[in-house]
Formats: C-alpha cells, structure tokens, sequence
C-alpha cells in the first residue's frame, strides 16, 4: 500500500475511535443524570458479569483481585476502540454504512442497558445520546478528511515546504506522488484539530460524568440517633504488640468490597424506602427516618464473602448499628409457611436468607452505620442488611429496599440462579496474617499471627505448625464475642531453612476446623492455612 494511503487509513480509523469515544462519554455523561449504571460502558460491563460463567468469575476474582472491575471495564473499552477502528474504516469508502454500524454499536449498549434487571425507560437516553454524538463527530471528521483535497497551489507549496527544495508547481511528478483525496497541509491541520478537540471534549464530559455520578453521603440535617442498646467498647487489639497481624476492628478504607455493581448506586436518603411485604399480614414502607427511629441495637460483627480463598482478603470486622431484621418482621406479621426472606437492593441483586437467622437471637439486622459512621456509599448506604454467621451473598444485602417473606420453593436469588449452595454458613478458619508468605526472614524470634474467625460459635483454640512438628498452641487475642475474629499469635524461634508454617482453629463447641480442601465454589473454601518462609 501507498505510505500516504496507509496514514490516511490511519485518519479514518482514529475517526472511528475518536466517534465512539465521545459518544460513550457523552452518553456517560448523560446516564449521571438519568441513572450511573446506565452508561454505555458499564451497562454492557454488567451484562459481560452477569453473563460470565461462574468458573470464570471465580478465576477473574482470584487472579484480578480488586482489579477484576478495572480489567472487565478495560476490556469492554478495547474491544469497543477495536470495532469502532474498523468502523472508521469503512466509512472511507461507504460513508452511510459506517453511520449505521455506529448507531448499531450504540444499539448494542442501549439493550444491554434496556435489560439490565432494574432498567427504567429513560435507560435508553444514554445510548441514544452516544449514537447522535457518535455519528455527528463521525461525519465532522469524514468532512474533515474529505475538505481540504488538494488543490495544486497548496501541492506545491506543501512540497516546496517539505523538502526544502525550489518549488516545481505542476510538476507531474509531484502530482502522482498525491494519492486521490489526500487532504492538504490546510486539511490535515484541520482534521488534527477536530480530532484533538474530539479527544478533550471526550475526556472532559467523560469526568463530567464521572464526577456527577459520585457517591452520595448521609446529608448534615440527617443525624443519627444512637443506639438504645450499646455494644461494649472492644478492648485493644494485638495489631499494636504483633508487627504485621490485622486490625481487631478494620479500618472502614480498608473494609473488603465485594459486590457486582460497577457503579456505586446513588440513593437520596430522602426518597429511600424500605418496603416489608409478601406472605405477611400488614405489608408496610418505612422512610429512612421512620427506619432510624426505631429501637437499633449495636454489635462488634465479623462479615466475609464465599468468595474467599483459604488465607484471602474477603473478610473484615467492624461495630455495627441497626434496627433488627426480627422487628421489623414482627410490626408485618410473618405467615406461617415462609422459609425465606428475599431482600432487594436498588442494583437489581437478589438475596434469600433462612426466617431463622433473621429472627433468631443473633441480632441480623438492618444496618444504618459502621463503627460509628453513617455507612460508605460502597457498603451499602444508607442502610444493608448484615447476618451474623453467613456468607454475604445470602445475609449482607447492600443498598437493600425489600424485604419479601416468601419460600425457597417460590424464590430463587441470584447466586443460587448462578448455583451457589443456599446453606451460607460461614466455615471455621484461620489465617495467617505474618510473616509473609515467600518472604526471607532471619533466623530468631519471629511471632506468627494472623485472624480466626467461626461467626455463631465463637474461636476456641488456634495452633500452629512449624514444617512436620507438633501443634503448638498460640495465645488468643481480646474477645470481641462469638460472632467476631479472634486475634493469635505464636512465637517461633526460626532455624535457617525453608519452612512451611500452617494454622489451624477450634471452634466454640471444640470442633477443629476441616483440613479437607474445598473451593470458594459453591458453599465456601475449606482446609488449613499454609505458607512457606525462607530463614537465612
Ligand atoms: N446489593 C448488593 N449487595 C451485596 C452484594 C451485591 O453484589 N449487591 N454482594 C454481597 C456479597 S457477595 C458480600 S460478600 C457482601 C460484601 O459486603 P461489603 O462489600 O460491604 O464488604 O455484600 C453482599 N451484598
Ligand atoms: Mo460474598
């Protein structure tokens, strides 16, 4: 191919881009008013999550950490740039075909957004904002391209300017060497314009949009009343004797995230409603002020996902503030025959939880706050359910608007549309917190330590084992009850050599954890934390 015809190949793709581009910003832009989750990018980000196969799911958390989110967003934008280059493309040579694979590219975007499980109508809007911007800078930068043909005054300006050599206008040369409809110097100054512009117009109304969909915070004229029965303070931790052991109390920046929201829902304080209805005898709607005039209660509560490998990160611990699920239950008046209760958030998740953990003495509750604060956006502001001694994929419902007492027989939540087990009982285990796996310590006193945790029943015993030797039995931190992380710590006085150092926990009723390994997958992973250590 001719080297001019190849950089304006170049142009046509880059106008490709450059339409998407800012039609995905504007129609960013547009979802911050209408609905964040509606954006082109992210609602065909969500229908990719939803639609992945579980393994695969399972794989990317794993692998990507916190990062899966970032990755998937990144990918969806890739192969957006890729299709939206070929579209480009072919707009050199069939201008109106281009036009219509842009706004089919948009379509795309607007039926994902459309079926997203709580989609309103104005959902469309974004996509239909992204189609109009994307053909309209399209067919800018095609004009652009196509205006400044050459004319033969700028040809031999344009080579007298490029080779510094005397000017031979209508030299026949010159002239074949200008491949037909390569814009001149004026042209190309042109088409570089429109496309810089397209490029910052893109990114400005892209933060636009961005800084609008921001997460919302309790307002000042909202203050919460504290709670009617106080939960006792927790005595220190040993994270301040132990260099390296988690926090007893996590700090809220570092509590795990784990949900399947690409954007943070944005819920006005003012407007929320949590509805209690189904197979009850008066269905009610509380507002949030109703909600935190109840009677609310506080609890030091331990929450971690399913998710979790053995030794992973998906656990935190925190002073939790709410109304009790059983309250609420009982101002509806729960039918005999329900088995479940299935809590809905705004973001369209769906989550069965047993009548008896929300009912029983365990204190499930509606929280409101979390260790003090009103709750983070990203945890479920302004009010989440959490469940002592379950996974949070069956008791921990963020952004949660209503509570339906059904059966399982009736009702089938997300995750266990997706398979996971329905029984969500948080399985004994320990962990390892320090030293650090693969890491190269020197020989002498080094304390081990890390987190034990077995919600419901509390951590009796936690040991350790240096390579093949015996048990040891490390000291217990400070009790925080039996729903909460118990800290220990052994200190070993390390030989030179490769060691594997393992863990193991008691709990409550004396049953020592399995050492049977299991998979996050279906029902929670199991076996003994492991980790190998250099001494030299
Ligand atoms: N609305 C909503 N709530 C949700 C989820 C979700 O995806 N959406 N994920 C659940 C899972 S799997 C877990 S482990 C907890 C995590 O709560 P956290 O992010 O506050 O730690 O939230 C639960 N509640
Ligand atoms: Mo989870």
């Amino acid at each position: 191919m001719h080297p001019t015809s190849k950089s304006q190949s170049l142009r046509y793709a880059v106008s490709g881009l450059l339409a998407a581009l800012t039609g995905m910003a504007v129609g960013h832009l547009v979802a911050a008013f209408v609905n964040p989750a509606a954006s082109p990018v992210l609602s065909v980000g969500s229908t990719v999550i939803d639609a992945t196969p579980t393994p695969v799911k399972e794989w990317a958390v794993q692998n990507f950490g916190n990062a899966d989110k970032p990755i998937l967003l990144g990918s969806v934008g890739l192969v957006t740039a890729l299709a939206a280059m070929v579209i480009g493309l072919v707009a050199r040579k069939r201008p109106s075909a281009a036009g219509v694979l842009v706004v089919l590219l948009a379509g795309l975007a607007g039926l994902a957004a459309m079926l997203r499980p709580t989609a309103g109508p104005v959902d469309i809007l974004p996509a239909f904002a992204a189609a109009v911007v994307g053909a309209a800078v399209l067919f800018g930068l095609l004009r652009l391209l196509g205006s400044g043909t050459t004319t033969a005054a700028e040809r031999s300006t344009d080579s007298g300017r490029a080779s510094g050599s005397s000017p031979t206008p209508e030299s026949p040369l010159d002239h074949s060497a200008q491949a037909p409809g390569v814009p001149s110097t004026t042209g190309r100054r042109n088409f570089l314009l429109g496309a810089a512009g397209a490029t910052v117009g893109a990114a400005a109304v892209g933060a636009l949009g961005q800084k609008l969909a921001a997460a919302p915070t309790l307002p000042s004229s909202v203050a919460l009343p504290a709670p009617q029965n106080t939960a006792a303070a927790l005595p220190a931790g040993l994270e301040t004797k132990v260099k390296g052991i988690s926090a007893f109390s996590t700090p809220i920046k570092e509590f795990y995230r784990v949900d399947t929201a690409l954007v943070i829902p944005r819920i006005d304080v003012q407007t929320w409603e949590l509805e209690i209805t189904g197979d009850v005898d008066k269905p009610y709607t509380l507002t949030f002020d109703e909600l935190i005039k109840m009677p609310m209660i506080e609890k030091h509560i331990t929450l971690n996902c399913v998710s979790n490998e053995v030794g992973g990160p998906y656990i935190s611990s925190t002073l939790w503030q709410g109304v009790l699920v059983k309250d609420l239950l009982e101002r509806a008046g729960v039918k005999s025959g329900v088995d479940q209760i299935l809590s809905e958030s705004t973001d369209g998740m769906t989550i069965s939880t047993p009548i008896e953990a929300l009912t029983d003495d365990r204190e499930a509750m509606i929280a409101v706050a979390m260790n003090g604060e009103p709750l983070p956006a990203r945890h479920g502001f302004p009010a989440r359910m959490v469940t002592p001694g379950l996974y949070g994929f069956v008791g921990a419902t963020k952004w949660v608007t209503k509570l339906t007492a059904t059966t399982y027989a009736k009702d089938e939540a997300y995750w266990t549309k997706r398979d996971w087990l329905i029984d969500g009982t948080v399985k004994t285990q320990a962990r390892i917190d320090t030293p650090r796996g693969l890491a190269t310590y020197k020989p002498g006193k080094i304390a081990i330590g890390g987190v034990a945790w077995a919600q419901r029943r509390g951590i009796k015993e936690v040991e350790v084992r240096v390579d093949d030797g015996p048990w040891q039995k490390a000291t217990l931190g400070p009790d925080g009850g039996t729903d909460y992380w118990r800290q220990w710590y052994w200190e070993w006085d390390a030989k030179s050599g490769r060691h594997d150092l393992t863990v193991r926990a008691t709990d409550g009723t004396g049953e020592v954890q399995t050492e049977k390994r299991a998979d996050p997958f279906p029902g929670g992973a199991s076996g003994y934390h492991s980790i190998v250590v250099l001494v030299s």
